[in-house]
């Protein structure tokens, strides 16, 4: 069976890493299916931090969803021969079967040769010749039968495919040859199965959950091609299509965690320390320590019951996550204000938004010079009308903006007010990209565009 992944948006933040988790642990006891819990991109210190603190594996980093070879591959048993064969013992086997195409391998399951029913049927037309000798008939057919796999195999001019090469080159090769089927093996040249033009007809996409984003631009690469079975969200409605009706759960609560846990409790399903742990760091990631005007008080109820089955603070919890200023002094200018990076498009226009949320933001503004450069640059690479960088003070309850790009004024003119200085725009009481900031943007390109 081929396994669903659960998976989050890229640059992935705790909460989008916690939910792919959580949420992988209430599929598997909720529904029939294999659950994988996926990233859609590397893990940030405080994301590994957390999964330590609680004794989770890291998610498997899916950098995209491509439907490649492996997908339209059968996973059912693998029948071959092996060169020592005879001709009747292969044609036993094909009959029994019903295949038409032999992979021929060795014991470790490398590949070697193929057989068709169509290089069968050559041997024995070629060695009867046109049926003028039909005394020798039963000779001939006895010595047939009697040739080893070996001998008669074809290993030249076949067309191999990886498992890993997407369906697109797969399409072109099929185009340029005429069998009927196409083994494919690994890197090791393992055989894996065959594939058909009948696999790319009736195309197996990799199945995915979306959780914590439903926005195609902040989706793990080749999402069009991939089947979203579901989505559980807190942002605002985007633009992911979909072929059929899914479940798509979107509450404005302040993390995808609290929706996570509050299914959890709906069922009466048991909910262990450490997943606890890991669900209450989701919610207090994303409502900064309900700081955050997303908190709801369904966020403080659900992280009073989570706290109370980990046994933990979530007061303290909160701040020695979000006590980052020594991993931050690490990270590069560049590194710092595309860790968190999100995108967004709004008609032609396409801006992007970092956030860093810290207790301790003056040592991070000092850097301003330094990421105004890289934003520069970022815009310039990626085409951004706009870029802005919000360094949210988690203790002073506000965050300073920083703004680069062409169109960097309509930012300045949307939140400069008397109170902020020519050189520095310090937003008190703001704190959420989601609330506070993308939805004042949208506005102003909606009216930009207008006029
Ligand atoms: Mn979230």
């Amino acid at each position: 069976m081929k396994p669903i992944y659960i998976i989050g948006h890229k640059n992935p933040d705790i909460d989008s890493i916690a939910a792919a988790i959580s949420y992988k642990f209430y599929k598997q006891s909720t529904d029939e299916g294999i659950y994988i819990a996926a990233a859609a991109g590397d893990l940030n210190e405080e994301i590994n931090f957390v999964l330590e603190k609680f004794n989770f594996e890291p998610p498997q980093i899916i950098r995209n969803v491509y439907t490649k070879v492996d997908d339209l591959l059968d996973t059912t048993e693998i029948i071959y021969a092996t060169i020592d064969m005879t001709v009747m013992e292969l044609g036993n086997i094909m009959q029994k079967h019903n295949i038409k195409t032999m992979p021929v391998l060795d014991d470790q399951h490398k590949f070697l040769g193929l057989l068709t029913i169509g290089d069968l049927a050559m041997i024995f037309m070629d060695n009867l010749g046109q049926g003028r000798n039909l005394d020798k008939t039963p000779e001939i057919l006895g010595n047939i039968l009697n040739l080893k796999v070996a001998d008669i195999m074809q290993t030249r001019g076949l067309a191999l495919f990886e498992k890993d090469e997407t369906v697109e080159e797969v399409r072109k090769n099929m185009l340029a040859t005429r069998f009927r089927n196409y083994p494919v093996v690994d890197q090791e040249n393992r055989f894996l199965g065959m594939i058909s033009r009948y696999n790319l007809l009736d195309m197996k996409r990799k199945k995915i959950i979306l959780v914590d984003h439903n926005e195609r631009k902040q989706a793990v690469e080749g999402i069009e091609q991939a089947e979203v079975l579901e989505i559980i969200d807190h942002h605002r409605v985007g633009d992911i299509e979909t072929i059929s009706p899914i479940y798509f759960k979107n509450e404005p609560v302040g993390s995808t965690c609290t929706l996570i846990a509050e299914m959890f409790l709906d069922k009466k399903m048991f909910i262990n320390k450490d997943l606890a742990g890991l669900m209450l760091s989701g919610l207090l990631s994303d409502t900064m320590i309900f700081r955050s005007p997303t908190t709801t008080t369904r966020d403080t109820r659900m992280a009073n019951k989570l706290s109370e089955i980990a046994g933990i603070d979530a007061i303290e919890l909160g701040k020695e996550m979000f006590d980052n200023t020594s991993l931050l002094d690490k990270l590069s200018d560049v590194e710092l204000v595309s860790q968190d990076l999100k995108e967004y498009t709004s008609s032609n226009t396409v801006f992007a938004i970092s956030q860093i949320e810290t207790v301790d933001s003056n040592r991070i503004v000092n850097r301003k010079a330094g990421f105004k450069k890289a934003m520069e640059k970022i815009c310039k690479n990626y085409d951004y009308a706009f870029m802005c960088l919000m360094v949210t003070d988690i203790i002073a309850e506000g965050t300073e903006l920083i703004v680069s790009g062409d169109k960097s004024i309509l930012v300045e003119d949307a939140f400069k007010s008397s109170s902020s200085s020519e050189e520095t725009i310090f937003l008190k009481g703001i704190m959420s990209r989601k609330k506070q900031v993308v939805p004042v943007l949208y506005e102003v390109l909606r009216k930009a565009t207008i006029m």
